[in-house]
Order: C-alpha cells, then sequence, then structure tokens
C-alpha cells in the first residue's frame, strides 16, 4: 500500500475502507498493510525517515487495522475453548502485532488476556498464576526484547510454572534460533501463525 509507505493517512484510509467494499478478503488487506509498514521500517534504518514518520505509519496501521479488523470472517464461538496469556515484554512499546495476535486468537476462540507493553517478568508470573492459562505469547521488536523475553521465561521457570504453559514468541525481530534463546517453545512467524500453534497445543 503506496498510501502507508508515503504516509499518507487519509489515502490509506480511503484505500482501505473502498478494498473493504469492493470484498477484497480482509485478511489480504492486512497482509498488506502490514508489508508497507515494513518498508516504512527499512527506510527509518536506512535513514530516508525519521521519528515522526515511524509513528505516523504506526498511528495510520492501527486506524486501519481497525477497519479491517472487523470484516475478518470467523467462526465465532461463545464457549471459549482454552485460555491464552499475551504481553509485550519489558523495555519494549511495540503492540500492533501484538494487538493482531490477541485479536486473531479471540475470534478463533480462545480466552485472551492481554497484558499489554512494557511488561516486567514478575508481572507476567503474577497474571499467569490468577489466569491460568495453557499458553503465554510473548511479543517484542527491539533486538533489546531477547534478553527480557529469556528473563520472562527464567521468571516463569523460577516460579515453578514452566511446566503447566507452552511459550511461543513473535514480532520482527524474532526467529527460531532466538526462541532457542530464550528458551520458548516456539517462535510464530506471523499473527496466523500464532493461532496455529495455539490450536497445536490446547486443541481446536
Ligand atoms: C510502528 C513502529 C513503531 C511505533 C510503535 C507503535 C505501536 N503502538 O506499536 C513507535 C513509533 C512507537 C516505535 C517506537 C520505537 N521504535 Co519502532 N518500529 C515500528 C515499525 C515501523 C513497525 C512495527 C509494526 O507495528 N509492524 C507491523 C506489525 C503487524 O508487525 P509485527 O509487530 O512484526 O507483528 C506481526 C508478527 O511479527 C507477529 N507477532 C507479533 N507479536 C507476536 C507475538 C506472538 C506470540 C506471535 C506468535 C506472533 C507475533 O504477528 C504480527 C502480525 O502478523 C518497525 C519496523 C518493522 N519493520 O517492524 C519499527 C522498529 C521495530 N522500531 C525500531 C526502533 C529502533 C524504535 C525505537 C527505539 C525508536 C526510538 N529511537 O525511539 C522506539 C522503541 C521504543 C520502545 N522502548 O519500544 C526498530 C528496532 C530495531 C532493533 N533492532 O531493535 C525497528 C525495526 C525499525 C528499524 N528498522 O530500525 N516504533
Amino acid at each position: 500500500m503506496d498510501a502507508i509507505v508515503n504516509i499518507r493517512e487519509e489515502e490509506a484510509i480511503e484505500t482501505t475502507q473502498a478494498l473493504i467494499d469492493s470484498g477484497e478478503d480482509a485478511m489480504k488487506i492486512l497482509a498488506q498493510a502490514t508489508r508497507a509498514i515494513e518498508e516504512v521500517g527499512k527506510r527509518f534504518e536506512t535513514g530516508k525517515y525519521f521519528l515522526p514518520e515511524l509513528l505516523m505509519s504506526g498511528e495510520m496501521l492501527i486506524k486501519v487495522s481497525d477497519i479491517i479488523k472487523p470484516n475478518i470472517k470467523c467462526d465465532f464461538v461463545a464457549t471459549k475453548k482454552g485460555k491464552a496469556l499475551i504481553g509485550t515484554v519489558e523495555g519494549d512499546i511495540h503492540d500492533i502485532g501484538k494487538n493482531i495476535v490477541s485479536f486473531l486468537l479471540d475470534i478463533n476462540g480462545y480466552e485472551v488476556r492481554d497484558i499489554g507493553i512494557d511488561v516486567p517478568p514478575a508481572t507476567f508470573v503474577e497474571e499467569i498464576k490468577e489466569f491460568q492459562p495453557q499458553v503465554v505469547g510473548l511479543s517484542g521488536l527491539l533486538t533489546l526484547a531477547y534478553d527480557a523475553m529469556k528473563e520472562t521465561v527464567g521468571a516463569i521457570e523460577a516460579a515453578g510454572l514452566r511446566d503447566s504453559v507452552k511459550i511461543m514468541i513473535g514480532g520482527g525481530q524474532m526467529s527460531d534460533k532466538i526462541c532457542d534463546f530464550v528458551g520458548a517453545d516456539a517462535y510464530g512467524k506471523d499473527a496466523m501463525h500464532g493461532v496455529s500453534l495455539v490450536k497445536q497445543w490446547i486443541g481446536a
């Protein structure tokens, strides 16, 4: 989506609405918007864009996904199939991807507790004790998040809770290698992959 890459908010919103109205698959539009935001990230990395553009692109993606989300087709289920806890790890405030994962898990029939951004390991532990999820999702986009994720998994282990939960990680800079480093069970390359992992672990 050119409009997102070039930070033209009004046009991005209009184009998204027009695509929805024309019956284009909502998941496809979301994937296109995500690719556009990756391009913004690249431009930031290469010094072509600065923080204001990064900020505006983040806001734009929130607005665009708010238009897209209600149009994602799902089999809504009244009885929840299991519980997943998700949060962005300490030191990291990126949450657009995490919110998409939460949303998709919810509409796929799982009870989701989203504990927000910049979440310290001790808070993950407290929330797991209280909510008792089968799956914990750690999101992070900064390379700084590697250590925070490792510490979070360590804290869960130290609290004696590691065997009661499956842990998945995700977010821009994550990979299978990082998954091994932090001691999680799996890396979800995108939100749908996260949903598949939960289905695999809790059951569909
Ligand atoms: C938008 C954005 C911001 C916004 C965030 C707004 C928000 N509410 O989230 C703002 C402007 C606030 C921001 C701030 C910063 N950012 Co920023 N940001 C981005 C940008 C452009 C897009 C991120 C995004 O939303 N992508 C779209 C979503 C949909 O993708 P996603 O998060 O990867 O999620 C998908 C999957 O990964 C997966 N997923 C995500 N989480 C999880 C979790 C689980 C469990 C699973 C299974 C899957 C999963 O599902 C999603 C959908 O498929 C990226 C560039 C990029 N290419 O990622 C930089 C980027 C992440 N930011 C970067 C930086 C440096 C910063 C700042 C430090 C800048 C600064 N100097 O202040 C601060 C960080 C502050 C902090 N402490 O966190 C760097 C990180 C570099 C690094 N190696 O660490 C990047 C990579 C840009 C770059 N190329 O340099 N940023």
